[in-house]
């Protein structure tokens, strides 16, 4: 049974919504981001519904990753669900014109972030031969699409990693999934385009885009299953999406 729960990328869009839906279920949760006034709000919020602390780390610094995760109370150090959210897209632009923080911005955070928080928690769960690591990745890391270029890089980086981690944790009775969205309506392509608003709500207009509570649903069935059951990889796509670049809006 899943009692703890660790969710990278807790501050907004699909990372929230899970938290909301793990704290309804009532499963203790350990939230975290950047940017801490939002960790605290939520904080406050889910509080009324199950325990909760908060982390404040970038996962691209492998010391605050570090130093984060061994700050833990000792009630919250036995982790039963890792959810490797935290990630972003950085610029949509064609490789010869890509530029080199964004590159940089995309592979810390979707990769190395990931490997970091990974590497953190991993020694616990295999002590204990027992654990689930869930990665976000995205179709993103399934199929790669026009000035997608290093965004698909760390997405199918991540993919490989999903694979490479069941292998790898299949010994010590880990359970490794990866769940991988389509377009999603949160603040991602804020983040993609850095802040205009327009170019963002362009992404999500003429359709119905999946809300990030969709996909907290499903994080939610796949870590509920028994024990036995894992389910190793699942691409969702609004319904009117059939690939990255083929959507029947309006
Ligand atoms: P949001 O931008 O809403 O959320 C991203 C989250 O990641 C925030 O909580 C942010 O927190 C956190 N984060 C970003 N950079 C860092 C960092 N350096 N250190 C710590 N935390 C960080 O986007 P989504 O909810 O949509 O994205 C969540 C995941 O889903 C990502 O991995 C994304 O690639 C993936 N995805 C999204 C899709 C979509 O269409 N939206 C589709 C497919 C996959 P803070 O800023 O507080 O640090
Ligand atoms: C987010 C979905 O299509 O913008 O991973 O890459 S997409």
């Amino acid at each position: 049974m899943i009692k703890t729960a660790f969710i990278t990328g807790a501050t907004s869009g699909i990372g929230k919504a899970t938290a909301e839906i793990f704290a309804k279920n009532n499963i203790r949760l350990i939230l975290c981001g950047r940017r801490a006034e939002r960790l605290a709000e939520i904080k406050v919020e889910l509080s009324k519904l199950t325990e909760v602390t908060t982390l404040q780390f970038d996962v691209s610094k492998k010391e605050e990753v570090a130093n984060a995760i061994n700050s833990l109370p000792e009630n919250f150090k036995e982790i039963d669900v890792l959810i490797n959210n935290a990630g972003n897209a950085h610029g949509l632009s064609a490789i010869q014109d890509g530029n080199l923080e964004d590159w940089d911005a995309m592979l810390d955070i979707n990769v190395k972030g990931l490997l970091y928080v990974s590497k953190a928690i991993i020694p616990k769960m295999t002590e204990r031969n027992s654990g689930f690591i869930v990665n976000i990745g995205s179709i993103a890391g399934k199929d790669v699409y026009p000035n997608g270029n290093v965004y698909c890089a760390t997405k199918h980086a991540v993919n490989a990693l999903n694979k490479a981690m069941r292998i790898d944790l299949n010994k010590y009775n880990i359970r490794v999934s990866a769940i991988h969205p389509g377009a999603v309506e949160t603040e991602f392509s804020n983040v993609r385009f850095k802040g205009d608003t327009a170019k963002a709500k362009s992404v999500y207009a003429g359709y119905k885009a999946l809300q990030a509570k969709d996909i907290a649903d499903i994080i939610h069935f796949v870590i509920t299953r028994p024990y036995h059951v894992n389910i190793e990889d699942l691409v969702v796509y609004p319904t009117a999406q059939a690939t990255p670049t083929i959507l029947n809006k309006e």
